[in-house]
């Protein structure tokens, strides 16, 4: 599109959509007409994608996750379109600044954290790389909520983001699936052999809504695909006849209620009637629309597994199992066994975590009560699964009741996955040999080959290019701008490692965005930072496990150290941001430590001039954007074994800030890229936290054996911090922490006093920096995909 273009065509959609001229209209129409004329854009070249993908034959995958943390899209459309400079001076002419626009933008957040955020950036990277790509999730009329500290405590409010971020979907009624909830299951033998009658049941409407997914410079453009809930019984004539007006209109309430809002929880499974509806609902939408596009192209579904391949983004879509089962038996007329060949062939499942209260359980009653002909399904498929164990793999007679489906009156929705799926996933090197040792090991065993590792990526684009534009820069100065498609390019800039005046360039855009995040935390927390103090950034959701404790007792115990003890040290500014779910009240906990800390610190003038801390309210996509630009140290510190990758940890890496971490998920295979001695390891490895705790995890011993500890932890038992009394967290850490806190203490304060060393000597700090951006390629999302393409799904790229 040309400059002029581009200009006609904002110019049309003003006066389309408010009947005034571009000269005439508000910022907010402005805004409105810009997004309005990238949509029209990208249909234009979706709909013609989608008929070069149906005449090329390929196939396609269905990325199933009930999460997709979009945050913004105008910039990343612009910037993938390569036309954000062409726009900027339209807009211009208009006496509009295109970063105001960017800024009336509301984040997409439809995810929790990085389950999420993974799945937008293998959409975008899957688009970037011309594989055809369908995501599939909920139309949440509210996605994670926003994040407001009000004397320490996380308060909750509603995030309508719908109304300035609706104009990014198109609605398709026409393409609206019906789905069914409760009732009871009849069988009926007939002469055609048996059949399965679902009655009674409870019917919703699920109307899509697409968002256009650009890519980079692509042939293609892919889509996200949201389901919205609407009723289909919404109003009952009788009742309201009756006078019962509010009841009446029930139906309506609770059938649109379904994608009402995002489960604002991923730590703990809330057993709520509702998330299951949702999971059923979207994964019903999706597969009926699939087969649906199928059969229209190739008039059968025998060959489905050679043409679609869905992938289950961790257990919350695996409802995808028996919902295929069934539309392919009771909708298409498949037998048990044909039906079974083909959905094993077609699913294909990532697991994104080891921890037991995340891996998802439903209860057999709150099962079969909502999904009463998936649960007779389910029940086959555990009936089955066992004996073929039982009758074919003796030697795990023993271990039947750990892997059924169906346990201890749950239905277990991994298992379900595990039993089924062709491929089975990890997240990184390290998650992925626990899941074959640990989690999944039985199955393993049974099914050798199944069981593979894709690390985690994240799209450079965004989290390096578009986010700092800067360093982005200065990368295509030196090496030419290759990297842009190929991460792995990145390494290229290893021949500036000994050259000063890089080095010096680097730091000097450290310090420009620096700046920015300085005065977007004046601005929003009212405090004011020393630019030239280490920024070093802990920011990821809130969690026991993630260990903020552990960064926070340490400040804590620098805060005492200082005063106490004379101790100097380089400036630092230690920056949180965190949402703890709902209902985690020792997430709460722990970040009303960090707050109380922090207003104590801040106000205390005998250590303000080296030490801060920053607790950065409603942390999302866009603040993101401005933080890992800006960091300088990236805390990765999660107990050994418990992260299953992370990909904070690789967005800061790639803008150059140094990792103080342990040997977890990810950081694993950083540290294979930088080597020891460009990182801040510490801190226990997986089998030594394993032998620990089979020996017994005794932190009060520890406590009671290092006097230095024991000092610190009676003083806030003692005094609280700043007044509030913190005694619940001590008694925490040296009571029943299963994350060990204490035991990597001294460890990690070790780390700090390294990190304080090597920055006193600036050179070889950007040095270490330039090592990480150089060494960051391997995790761009690019790869990432096409190791899920080539070994996986086996897809080929849109010719
Ligand atoms: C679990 C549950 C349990 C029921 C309540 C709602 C809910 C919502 C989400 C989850 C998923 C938790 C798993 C998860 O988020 N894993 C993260 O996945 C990232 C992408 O692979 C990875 O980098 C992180 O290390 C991992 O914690």
């Amino acid at each position: 599109m040309t400059q002029k273009e581009i200009k006609e065509k904002i110019r049309n959609a003003v006066t389309e959509k408010f009947a005034c001229e571009a000269e005439d209209a508000t910022i907010r129409q402005i805004y409105e007409s810009v997004i309005s004329m990238v949509v029209q854009e990208l249909s234009k070249r979706s709909s013609s994608a989608s008929k070069e993908i149906a005449h090329q034959e390929c196939k396609k995958v269905y990325y199933m996750s009930m999460e997709f943390l979009i945050g913004r899209s105008l910039k990343n459309n612009l910037y993938n379109l390569g036309i954000e400079e062409k726009v900027r001076a339209v807009l211009q002419d208009l006496n509009v600044d295109l970063e105001q626009l960017y800024e009336m933008e509301p984040d997409a957040g439809l995810g929790n954290g990085g389950l999420g955020r993974l799945a937008a950036c293998y959409l975008d990277s899957l688009t970037a790389c011309n594989y055809p790509a369908t995501g599939f999730s909920i139309r949440y009329e509210f996605g994670i909520f926003r994040q407001v500290i009000i004397d320490g405590w996380q308060m909750e409010f509603p995030d309508n983001w719908l109304e300035m971020g609706g104009g990014w979907l198109i609605p398709r009624p026409d393409e609206a699936q019906e789905i069914h909830f409760d009732g009871q299951v009849e069988e009926l033998w007939s002469s055609e052999g048996l059949k399965t009658i679902h009655k009674n049941y409870y019917k919703v409407l699920a109307v899509p809504y697409d968002l256009m997914i650009s890519g980079y410079d692509s042939k293609i453009v892919n889509k996200l695909r949201l389901w919205g809930a609407k009723s289909l019984e919404n109003f009952d004539m009788s009742l309201f006849s009756r006078g019962e007006y509010l009841k009446s209109c029930e139906g309506d309430a609770k059938a649109e209620a379904i994608s009402r809002v995002l489960y604002p929880a991923d730590d703990h499974e809330e057993g709520k009637v509702l998330r299951l509806r949702q999971q059923y609902f979207f994964v019903s939408a999706s597969l009926q629309n699939i087969l649906q596009d199928h059969l229209k192209k190739y008039g059968t579904l025998d060959n489905l597994a050679e043409k679609v391949v869905v992938h289950i983004n961790d257990t919350h879509p695996a409802l995808c199992v028996p919902e295929l089962m069934r539309l392919l038996m009771d909708d298409h007329g498949y037998s048990w066994d044909a039906a079974w060949k083909i959905t094993c062939a077609t699913l294909a499942y990532t697991n994104h975590t080891v921890m037991s209260e995340a891996l998802e359980k439903w209860s057999i009653d709150l099962f079969s009560r909502h999904l009463p002909r998936i649960y007779t399904i389910v029940q086959e498929i555990n009936r089955r699964f066992c004996e073929n164990v039982y009758n074919n793999h003796p030697e795990k007679r023993g271990a039947i009741d750990k892997m059924a489906v169906i346990g201890e009156g749950m239905v277990r929705m991994a298992n379900l996955c595990v039993a089924c799926c062709f491929s089975v996933n990890g997240v990184s090197a390290l998650h992925s040999e626990i899941l074959k040792e640990d989690l999944f090991r039985d199955y393993h065993d049974i099914f050798p080959g199944k069981l593979t590792n894709v690390t985690n990526g994240i799209v450079h684009r965004r989290w390096l290019c578009e986010s700092n534009p800067l360093l982005s820069d200065l990368i295509t100065e030196l090496i030419g701008d290759g990297f842009v498609t190929n991460g792995a390019e990145l390494e290229k800039l290893l021949k500036f490692k000994n050259d000063a005046s890089v080095l010096n360039r680097l730091a000097e855009i450290k310090h420009e965005n620096k700046l920015r995040l300085s005065r977007y935390i004046e601005h929003s927390c009212g405090i004011k930072v020393n630019p030239r103090s280490i920024f070093d950034v802990q920011a990821k959701r809130l969690h026991e496990y993630k260990r903020q404790l552990l960064c926070a007792l340490h400040i804590y115990d620098l805060y005492r150290r200082i005063k106490n003890e004379g101790l100097r040290i380089h400036p630092h500014t230690f920056i949180f941001g965190a949402k703890a779910s709902a209902g985690y009240v020792m997430a709460k906990e722990i970040i009303r430590f960090i707050c109380a800390l922090g207003d104590m610190i801040n106000n205390d003038p005998a250590v303000s001039d080296q030490l801060k801390i920053v607790f950065l309210a409603d942390y999302k996509v866009s603040l993101a954007e401005i933080l890992m630009p800006a960091a300088e140290v990236s805390e990765q510190i999660s107990l050994a074994g418990k992260e299953a990758s992370g990909t904070g940890n690789m967005k800061f890496m790639i803008n150059g800030a140094l990792t103080v971490g342990t040997l977890d998920g990810a950081n694993v295979e950083i540290h294979e890229q930088v080597g020891g001695e460009n990182m801040f390891l510490f801190g226990l490895t997986t089998p030594e936290v394993n032998r620990w705790k089979a020996d017994g995890y005794h932190p009060d011993q520890l406590y009671r054996n290092d006097p230095h500890l024991r000092d610190l932890l009676d003083s806030i038992l003692k005094n609280g911090i700043g007044g509030k009394n913190f005694e619940s967290i001590v008694r925490y850490l040296i009571g029943p922490d299963p994350y060990m806190v204490l035991a990597d203490f001294n460890a990690y304060k070790n780390a700090h006093t390294k990190i304080n060393d090597v920055y006193g000597d600036p050179l070889k700090w950007n040095e270490m920096s330039l090592v990480n951006i150089a060494k960051a390629g391997i995790f761009a999302s690019d790869r990432a995909v096409r190791e899920y393409a080539e070994n996986i799904w086996h897809l080929s790229t849109v010719q």
